[in-house]
């Protein structure tokens, strides 16, 4: 029996020891999923979306100590826990409403009648990483329960604990057994066992690029359908014409939210350099701001990061002798702590500039006109997020086209709303999450013929 213990990162204290669940007691949570989703898909449909509402009302009542769990757990300031945690709440309400709209099409056909039903496949497997193990586990959970799919949930290792408390609501809330299951474990045992098992017959993956071509590769063996959730490194394209004194304000709320662990980070900062230097003058201040501290205090805007081994990997991207403009500020004593760090100017073909750092470091760096803009937001392997700020709505338009990313802002630089598509371009993923289309990839399409001439 393998237990991994649970560290607070703002304190590095041990928080709890979660026992690890092997190969042959996945192997077993995914037969026990078979079994049950067979029933569950009989399930009528008001029913399921009954369960799905007493499921988010049964959340609700435990935002508190959700956030509590997470603040504790993974070092996210109570504010943002408390927001997350009503995420998985809204997400589950909008899709309570999706099993009574399953609709099929008639299709005009001769000699009968052709009807298509949407089936939910059976088992999925759903991976999620450690940077925001409430909502990313909603995303891929609720759909899929309300398609009358079951599934089986791997959260990552270091961040199981409000995962397994959401298991423990779902049941609370009269779901039945085995329709969620939560097994914390390995990604090497639990999350591999998941790819390679035949009953599971898809797999919702939110992590590193790396991992997810492994994942996909493993799924390939089975045809088995994938969801890829993946990295990123988003622009933060700031026009001349734009509000400056909004754009600087906001910037590092845009990539320092969860210390910069965020794949929708706009970790590279684009500015026209007509108003470069304005633009700098505006976002040092606003970095300084950045109230960095006890996740516990209702106020802190930015705890720490993950580990250790995070916090040694994210410093790596910033040497001796970087090009540092200036940094907030963060707390002395144990925890992972990493102050908000702004590089400028920074080379084109620096590993600070084209890879996913995952920790609160932004780049800046001037471009001359609305092409060159475009060319370097697309000069990266990754497509997920970004923002655009101009007060021109045809060149908003413009290069919200141009640029190849799957979740655009203008003016804002928010990223994910549930009911709205999710997902990314290039390497940042493959499929979308959340909107209104959601359940088609989790069910699929079957049509039937029935001949009505004698
Ligand atoms: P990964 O190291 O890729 O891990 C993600 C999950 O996969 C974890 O649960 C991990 O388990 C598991 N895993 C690892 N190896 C596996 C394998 N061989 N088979 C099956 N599962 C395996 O990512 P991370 O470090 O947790 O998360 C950070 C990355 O996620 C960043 O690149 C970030 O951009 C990306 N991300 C993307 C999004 C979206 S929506 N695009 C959202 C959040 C994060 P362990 O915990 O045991 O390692």
């Amino acid at each position: 029996m393998t237990q991994y213990t649970v560290i607070n990162p703002a304190t590095e204290q041990p928080v709890t020891a979660i026992t690890q669940k092997t190969a042959e007691e996945t192997d077993e949570a995914i037969a026990r999923a078979a079994v049950a989703q067979r029933a569950w898909r009989e399930v009528a449909p008001g029913d399921r979306a009954r369960l799905l509402r007493a499921f988010a009302a049964e959340v609700d009542a435990h935002i508190d100590e959700l956030a509590a769990l997470e603040t504790t757990g993974s070092g996210h300031p109570v504010g943002a826990a408390t927001w997350e945690a009503g995420q998985v709440r809204d997400v589950l309400m909008y899709y309570s409403a999706a099993p009574e709209r399953l609709i099929g099409k008639q299709i005009p056909v001769a000699g009968g009648l052709d009807v298509t039903f949407a089936e939910p496949l059976g088992v999925v497997g759903l991976i999620v990483p450690w940077n925001f193990p409430m909502p990313i586990f909603s995303w891929g959970m609720a759909p899929a329960i309300a398609a009358g799919n079951t599934v089986v949930a791997k959260p990552a290792e270091m961040t199981p604990l409000t995962a397994i408390r959401i298991g423990e609501l779902a049941l609370a809330a009269g779901l039945p057994e085995n329709v969620l299951q939560v097994l914390p474990g390995k990604g090497s045992v639990v999350g591999q066992r998941l790819v390679d098992h035949p009953l599971v017959r898809k797999i919702v993956f939110t992590g590193s690029t790396e991992v997810g071509q492994q994942i996909m590769a493993g799924c390939a063996r089975q045809v088995k359908r994938v969801t890829l959730e993946l990295g990123g490194k988003s622009a933060n394209i700031v026009f001349a014409d734009a509000d400056i004194e909004k754009a600087a304000a906001t910037a590092p709320y845009a990539v320092f939210d969860n210390a910069g662990q965020d794949c929708c980070a706009r970790s590279r900062i684009l500015v026209q350099s007509s108003v470069l230097e304005e633009f700098m003058e505006l976002l040092e201040p606003a970095v300084k701001g950045v109230r960095v501290g006890d996740p516990g205090a209702s106020d802190t805007e930015m705890g720490p990061l993950i580990s250790a081994a995070h916090r040694d990997h994210v410093a790596s991207y910033v040497p001796d002798g970087a090009p540092v403009a200036f940094r907030g500020g963060s707390p002395d004593g144990p925890g992972f702590w990493y102050p908000p760090t702004v590089l400028a100017p920074v080379r084109a073909d620096d590993r600070a500039y084209t890879d996913e750092i995952f920790g609160p470091v932004v780049t800046v760096t001037p471009f001359t006109d609305e092409a060159e803009a475009i060319e370097l937001a697309n000069d990266t392997p990754y497509g997920l997020s970004g923002s655009i700020w101009t007060s021109n709505v045809g060149r908003a338009i413009r290069v919200a086209r141009g640029v190849e990313t799957g979740n655009l802002s203008v003016n804002s630089h928010s990223s994910v709303r549930y009911w709205t598509p999710f997902g990314g371009f290039k390497q940042s993923g493959l499929g979308r999450e959340l909107g209104p289309d959601a359940l088609e990839s989790f069910t699929e399409t079957k049509n039937v013929f029935i001949a009505t001439q004698d």
